[in-house]
């Protein structure tokens, strides 16, 4: 399937095989308990110029969308796949860059009952406000094999590993969504034209002929996960066509849900746009002072979405 749907231009990457049977055991573990499940794709995605890379193409985004969600969808009850971007936003430690921990936490000294295999920390409950909590909530949701992290770095990377998490959710049916927040390349350079060396400046300047990526919602609606719940995102720099794309989007592929967001004001401020309907959800000025995120909104949204969905399959 991989060959037939990604051909030569994208060659499997190394590990795909143990990242996959990874994914199905979870998949197959959550499934066996009628347990809703959510893969999340988070963070852009890097495309290579040279084929021992020196140069890439990447893009904005910085994986907070998916690391918030994946947190909410946790919340909601949802078993979470989350795959991510490598050193983008992760859930729960992403409120916490290294700059709070390695200023706050500190080695305890001078414990002699304490085995030198043990390491000690500790820290002023003020100086890391909310770090012991995501602390539990990850271990939590991570021992109880609520949540699996998958990464990915190159459009390569994303699209094998998108279509090995599809094929190991299918088997769920309806119970399945696709939250596909991660801001993938539309374009690319073939292997087969990628110079193999650093391109060098004496060359003059650089002209790049790229191609378009295959949309790959089209056989995941169709032919991978054919019955779950899927939801797109579309972003746009001008809020005049954000709607008529996310529209076009829907026509194109069939699937559930876009959910439409403009690069300025995404934090902020979204609109769920289905076949009939469009939802604006947006944050109030005391909203964001409490520290609310938008992404609780989205997933709270899409959950009573994807309940409905599940039952009129029933
Ligand atoms: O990753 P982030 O939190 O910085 O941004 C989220 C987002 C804008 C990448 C996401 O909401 C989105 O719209 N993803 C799809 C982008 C696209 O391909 O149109």
């Amino acid at each position: 399937m991989a060959e037939e749907t990604l051909g030569a231009e994208f060659p499997e990457p190394p590990g795909l095989a143990r990242c996959a049977a990874l994914m199905q055991r979870f998949a197959a573990r959550l499934g066996s308990q009628g347990r809703r499940v959510v893969l999340v794709t988070s963070g852009g995605t890097k495309v290579p110029l040279e084929a021992r890379t020196v140069r890439f193409l990447d893009n904005f985004s910085s994986g907070r969308r998916g690391a918030v969600s994946a947190e909410s969808f946790l919340s909601a009850g949802y078993g979470v796949l989350f795959l991510h971007r490598a050193r983008s936003a992760f859930p729960f430690a992403h409120r916490f860059p290294p700059q709070t921990w390695l200023a706050a936490l500190r080695p305890v000294k001078g414990e002699a009952e304490v085995p030198s295999s043990r390491l000690l920390l500790e820290a002023e409950a003020t100086s890391l406000p909310g770090f012991a909590a995501a602390l539990r909530s990850y271990q939590k949701a991570a021992d109880a094999g609520n949540f699996l992290s998958v990464e990915f770095a190159t459009l390569t990377d994303y699209l094998h590993l998108l279509q090995a998490a599809a094929q190991a959710l299918r088997p769920l049916g309806s119970c399945a969504m696709f939250y596909l927040a991660a801001a993938v390349s539309d374009f690319y350079v073939p292997a087969s034209e990628m110079p193999e060396h650093k391109i060098h400046s004496s060359g003059g300047p650089l002209q790049i002929t790229m191609k378009l990526v295959p949309k790959m919602l089209s056989p995941l609606v169709k032919d991978w996960a054919p019955k779950a719940f899927v939801i797109s995102f579309k972003l746009e720099t001008d809020p005049t066509v954000v709607i008529d794309h996310a529209r076009k989007a829907l026509e194109t592929y069939r699937h559930q849900v876009v959910v439409a967001n403009i690069l300025e004001s995404r934090r902020s401020y979204v609109v769920i746009v289905t076949k009939d309907s469009e939802t604006q959800l947006s944050l109030s000025d005391e909203e964001m002072g409490k520290g609310m995120e938008i992404e609780e909104k989205i997933v709270s949204n899409l959950q009573s979405r994807h309940i409905a969905f599940i039952n009129e399959e029933n």
